[in-house]
């Protein structure tokens, strides 16, 4: 640690995003982090000389200081002091339980007070455990440890439960998330939006031709053939079921997702999936995309039957194409 490359964040008045790590090596990603909040200089030096072996460790001496390191850097747990001045550690507490991004890191309360009420207090406000000044080392360790241990669990059940596992790719419920969050972000902002559904042409027949095992292996491919066709970090895919995957793609109008629907058609009929069976066809899909900017009144709902219909036309007019949606036109009573 070094101190006067730290000094800014020590005093907590020109705290930068960029130098909010008393710690130099705040670039390891595996490892957990901790955010210190004490406004005494000499606490933040003995709660990081005990951590900073196994963490990352922030530092924060001020309450208002504390909610935005916290909500940039997203630390594993928060060591927070009671006894602050301006905002006392209960009020800062309530802050973080009080945002999105915070809400779920788990606090441990550092304070001298001794008093049962006040322990109650910050329990009940959501504080996950409680230590009390003076501490030992020992204590701050397996206290923290079980906190980060318990969180690296949940991490671990939350990704599993948002991704399917014969793909690895994001799940159904990963899906309605994520297009819950673009469909406003798109409606805020007046910003195309477009679909896709891609469905493997008679997969049935595949299935029954080579086995569940191998039909397994199809889908694992298909995934993979769609993921390395999308170039942007919000670009998003998930396996909406059996054989049928949909695709995201924010910010991208009607001829942006035609040519990527096209590339992954055509990089799946490239592909020689079937192995070596001299007879077997490539495996092709059909894709049906729609696009919307989204107003107050438009329903996500039919933004994606529309794209199904889509994918329906394709398949009717011989599937291992791409169709997108188009508005009926209106049919005279
Ligand atoms: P179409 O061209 O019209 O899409 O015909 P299709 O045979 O692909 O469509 P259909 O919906 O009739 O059949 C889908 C098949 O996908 C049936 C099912 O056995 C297979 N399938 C669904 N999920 C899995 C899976 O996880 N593994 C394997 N191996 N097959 C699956
Ligand atoms: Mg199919
Ligand atoms: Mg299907």
């Amino acid at each position: 640690m070094h101190l006067s490359e730290n000094d800014s964040i020590m005093t907590g008045k020109n705290m930068t995003y960029s130098s909010g790590s008393l710690t130099n090596d705040y670039t390891t990603a595996e490892k957990n982090s901790v955010l210190v909040v004490d406004d005494e200089k000499s606490n933040i030096m003995i709660l990081t000389a005990i951590l900073s072996e196994e963490y990352t460790v922030y530092a924060a001496k001020s309450g208002k200081d504390a909610v935005e390191v916290a909500k940039k850097y997203l630390p594993d747990v928060i060591l927070l002091d009671i006894l602050m001045p301006d905002m006392d550690g209960h009020q800062v507490l309530s802050l973080l339980k009080s945002r999105e991004e915070t809400y779920q890191i788990p606090v441990i309360l550092v304070t001298g007070l001794s008093e049962p009420d006040e322990e109650e207090k910050g329990l009940r406000m959501g504080a996950a455990d409680y230590i009390r000044k003076p501490f030992s080392p020992a204590i701050i360790k397996l206290r923290v440890f079980n906190q980060i241990q318990m969180r690296n669990q949940l991490n671990i059940i939350r990704k599993l439960s948002m991704t399917d596992q014969l793909t690895g790719v994001p799940n159904r419920r990963n899906f309605d998330y994520r297009i819950n969050l673009e469909w406003s972000h798109a409606r805020r902002n007046k910003m195309p939006l477009s679909v896709f559904f891609v469905d493997i042409d008679h997969f049935k027949k595949y299935n029954d031709r080579f086995g569940h095992i191998q039909g397994d292996v199809a889908i694992q491919t298909v995934a993979k053939a769609i993921i390395l066709s999308l170039k942007r970090p919000n670009d998003f895919t998930a396996r909406w079921g059996g054989e049928e995957f949909v695709v995201l793609l924010p910010a991208t109008p009607e001829a942006g997702v035609l040519e990527v629907a096209e590339i992954i058609r055509k990089n799946i009929n490239d592909t020689s999936i079937a192995g070596t069976d001299p007879d077997a066809k490539n495996v092709t899909v059909s894709i049906g995309t729609n696009t919307i900017i989204p107003e107050r009144e438009s329903l996500m709902e039919s933004f994606l039957s529309n794209a199904d219909s889509a994918l329906y036309n394709a398949k009717k007019a011989g599937r291992n194409r791409v169709c997108k949606y188009t508005p009926n036109p209106a049919v005279e009573v």
